[in-house]
């Protein structure tokens, strides 16, 4: 499988003729090309993207939701399909590539969809003037998104800046392409106009730096790691141009004595493991209260070891490869670095090899560390794979101040039947979701963001189209009645 890239309405190989590989991280066996886009790539699709815009922005918003809606259409026809290649691509469980990946994928083109219906431009009037506010799209704008949620992000960036009239460069992570080069396929069928939409492949320092770097691209919405979001932050300021950063998470779970205790037992392990563990909203570090600790510890530990690992094709498989060799031994490096740290590893901490298929496979396994001291490195950076520190906390102030003790801001979740202490301590929280009694639960209408190094900005639907357009208004006196 060769990906290409997709400028103009057509797929086209690199420019420069050169390509990465695609590799399966389940199986560690390269299953395809990439290309490695450069900046001729680039040129030509910012020259389609900006012959487009004028056609493309001038159409009523109605018209612009069309093809929006039949590209989610097309993405659920071809769900399986959709939901087999992210798995193979990502190494994640097949089965959650169907509930949630794809699935999201199609309700985000759809939302934008809905919303920019709904959006009307503003209006304002005093004794002596009426005003009327119009939000006009960037022009040409970028989306560089990451391999945790392949197709999920790419479509949280592109519906809002298609759907508010930009026409768009979009830029997959190279590591999980495939999803991404699906979805070309489905842009012409849609109804897209060429030039709307192109998308390029490759590497991030090569066509992510050269995106971020070129004039006539007027607005970047990224997510990805802290350090190549600060890259990008510093690259677009001397153009000013409008930059929104979903960064990463070190993200707190608060269980308290009062918790439904089995929910809360179910509920942290999906935050800690889901996707193993390689979601900016993961609960890595999680606080249990001293008097249900002992037990809470017990049932957590049985919790993590029953985690199916398998082949992410198989569709009892619960948790699957990590994305990559690299990340593998990434996250491997840290569950030795919390050890060399005091930690004492109660379940998982290894390599998981596999039988047949997948023997050669990325797989870690869902690891519970305890014994850390608050302050190390493994509490304090993202690790982004299968590794929780459990925490004891006696007081609420204290679980308060060690959730808020590191750089990063984006979730947490808090489990307690006493709602006034769930609210409570959800707004001495440093962080951009707060959620009580259930993790990850998305509502795409509120905005989704980070405090602190977890990112610039907010996305959701609002907050997209805000950043997607910019406001103009167009005043005159008030005529006397
Ligand atoms: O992501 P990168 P990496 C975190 C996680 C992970 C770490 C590094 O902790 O271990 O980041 O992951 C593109 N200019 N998250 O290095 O590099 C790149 O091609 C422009 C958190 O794999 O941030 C890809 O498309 N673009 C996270 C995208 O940036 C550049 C999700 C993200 O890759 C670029 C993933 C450059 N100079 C990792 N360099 C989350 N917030 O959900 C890279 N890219």
């Amino acid at each position: 499988m060769d990906v290409l890239n997709f400028i103009n309405g057509a797929f086209c190989p690199p420019a420069d003729g050169m390509w990465l590989d695609n590799t399966d991280p389940a199986t560690g066996a390269v299953y395809g090309r990439i290309a490695d886009s450069c900046a001729d790539d680039l040129s030509r699709a910012v020259a389609a993207a900006k012959a487009a815009f004028p056609a493309w922005s001038a159409l009523a918003p109605a018209q612009r939701a069309q093809p929006l809606r039949r590209m989610a259409d097309l993405i659920e026809v071809r769900m399986e399909e959709f939901a087999r290649a992210e798995s193979r691509d990502n190494g994640k469980p097949v089965a959650l590539a169907r509930a949630m990946d794809i699935p999201r994928a199609a309700a985000n083109l759809r939302a934008y969809a809905d919303a920019i219906i709904d959006t009307v431009d503003g209006v304002s009037a005093n004794d002596r003037s009426e005003s009327i506010i119009v939000r006009q799209p960037l022009g040409v704008v970028a989306t560089i998104s990451p391999w945790n949620l392949p197709l999920l992000l790419f479509t949280w960036k592109l519906a809002p800046a298609l759907a508010a009239g930009n026409c768009v460069i979009a830029k997959p992570s190279e590591v999980t392409p495939a999803t991404a080069f699906m979805l070309a396929e489905l842009a012409n069928e849609a109804g897209f106009p060429p030039g709307v939409l192109n998308i390029l492949h490759g590497r991030g320092a090569k066509i992510g730096a050269a995106i971020t770097a070129h004039p006539d691209i007027a607005a970047i919405s990224f997510t990805g790691g802290t350090q190549t979001g600060t890259a990008i932050y510093s690259a677009a300021a001397p153009q000013l141009k409008k930059v929104s950063l979903e960064l990463g998470g070190k993200n707190p779970t608060i269980v308290f004595d009062d918790a439904d205790f089995d929910a809360a037992v179910a509920g942290a392990a999906t935050a800690a493991f889901a996707n193993q563990g390689q979601i900016c909203l993961c609960g890595s570090r999680l606080f249990v209260q001293r008097g249900i600790y002992e037990r809470f510890r017990a049932a957590f530990v049985e919790k993590a070891q029953a985690i199916a690992i398998g082949d992410p094709l198989d569709d009892g498989t619960q948790h699957g490869a990590m994305v990559s060799k690299d990340h593998m031994e990434k996250v491997l490096s840290y569950i030795a670095l919390a050890q060399a740290e005091g930690g004492t590893v109660l379940s998982g901490g290894k390599r998981r090899l596999l039988n047949g298929r997948c023997a050669e496979g990325y797989f870690i396994e869902p690891t519970v560390i305890e014994g850390l001291p608050q302050a190390c490195r493994t509490n304090s950076e993202e690790i982004f794979g299968p590794v929780v520190a459990l925490i004891p906390f006696d007081t609420e102030d204290e679980a308060i101040a060690m959730a808020n003790a590191t750089e990063y801001g984006l979730a947490a979740s808090v489990w307690s039947v006493d709602d006034a202490r769930a609210q409570r301590v959800a707004a001495q929280i440093d962080s951009g979701i707060v959620w009580i009694n259930c993790w990850n639960l998305r509502d795409l209408h509120t905005p989704f963001g980070g405090f602190k190094k977890s990112g610039v900005g907010r996305e959701g639907i609002f907050d997209s189209l805000t950043f997607f357009t910019q406001p103009k208004t167009i005043t005159r006196p008030r005529k006397a009645a």
